[in-house]
């Protein structure tokens, strides 16, 4: 715990201090999510009441049904980043194309991506919500962004963080400086820093997954869930499964206790052999902030930041947590999936970094 006040806005600026030539684009970027994120915590904690929990009238472009929540997350994200002149394009799980900044607004170099409500299928039940975002730095001359310049992988993320819904709302982050995490004090509507510098503990407790899916896996992938149930003759340990159905949750328990979240590619022909997660907003951000904590993140076959995304929508599977455990899946995968990687390697464009 700290032991002096520190906002978002505060541990940013500071935190520029240390680089001369920052820009200060940051700060203005972070207060605009964080604003978002605490206008989306009001809304959540009186979703019930006020009326809007429950699907609204239309599908997502992935043919979900779109519930309120969602797009209220979605449209409140986009309000509160549009104006301040540091982005050029975002891109979100509920639009799909990109989505260009309003011509009245002046742009910037950057690129926001975001999951405005991750775990939507939390909303009817009171469970616990997140938002995921990243940014990029603008590549191509154009000035209003393009298309390419928001399909980089996730090593081209400058920054990161995730906000989590929960009895309290979080926000955390990370500029490639560590990972911070702020607690929002509702008495003074301010996130106040509550860990500098985290890191994930060395000994796991915990692995997530939605075992109801166990008849689609590949083999490896089931060799590997008994390994983590300490039941596979290799097994060293066994941990306890906790699985929330919520992305954000399910990642954030895991980041503070140790352990590792899995949603694999799916045996070959199934509507999920290249998993469901989205790579660019959801898999590219938390694997940064994995990898800040001392973790690390893969698609079953390597580091899933090294992943080109060739779609906005790109689906990918996703092993993130410790280091040790998430290596662990990728052997197995190598050893019992060749039919699987014959089918999955050929679809993804994996960036070879020395
Ligand atoms: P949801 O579809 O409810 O938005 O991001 C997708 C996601 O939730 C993750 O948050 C969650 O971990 C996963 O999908 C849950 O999928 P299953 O219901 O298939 O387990």
């Amino acid at each position: 715990m700290s032991s002096k006040l520190v906002t978002i806005d505060r541990h940013i600026l500071e935190q520029q201090r240390k680089f001369p030539n920052a820009t200060g684009a940051f700060s203005e970027l972070m207060s605009g999510i964080a604003l978002a994120a605490k206008i989306i915590a009001r809304e959540t904690t009186r979703a019930g009441i006020a009326g809007i929990l429950g699907a609204a009238d239309h599908l997502n472009i992935h043919g979900e049904e779109q519930q309120k929540l969602d797009v209220f997350a979605d449209q409140t994200i986009f309000r509160m980043c549009d104006h301040i002149g540091r982005l050029c394009l975002m891109v979100s799980e509920e639009n799909d194309d990109v989505i260009p900044i309003p011509d009245e607004f002046p742009v910037g170099n950057y690129i926001l991506v975001c999951d405005p409500l991750d775990g939507s299928s939390n909303i009817d039940v009171n469970g616990t919500l997140g938002t995921i975002w990243g940014v990029y730095r603008k590549m191509s001359h154009s000035e209003r962004g393009t298309l390419e310049d928001a399909l980089q992988p996730g090593l081209g993320l400058v920054a990161a963080g995730y906000v989590i819904y929960g009895p309290s709302t979080m926000f955390v982050y990370t500029t490639g400086m560590g990972v911070h995490t702020f607690t929002l004090d509702p008495s003074v509507g301010e996130f106040l820093l509550t860990a500098e510098n985290l890191r994930t503990p060395d000994s796991p407790k915990y692995y997530s997954v939605n075992q109801g899916k166990e008849k689609f896996w590949t083999p490896g992938v089931r060799a590997y869930v008994q390994w983590l149930q300490g039941l596979h003759v290799e097994s060293q340990q066994a941990l306890d499964a906790r699985y929330t159905g919520s992305l954000v949750a399910d990642f954030h328990r895991n980041l503070l206790c140790g352990g590792v979240y899995l949603y694999p590619g799916e045996m070959p022909g199934s509507p999920r052999a290249n998993g469901k997660l989205r790579l660019l907003y959801e898999a590219g951000p938390l694997a940064f902030i994995a990898e800040q904590a001392g973790g690390y993140a893969s698609d079953g076959t390597g580091n899933v930041r090294c992943v080109k995304p060739s779609q906005l929508h790109q689906r990918t599977p996703l092993f993130i947590g410790n280091r040790a455990l998430v290596e662990q899946a990728e052997r197995f995968i190598r050893l019992s999936d060749q039919q699987w990687l014959d089918q999955y390697e050929p679809s993804r464009v994996m960036l070879k970094v020395s």
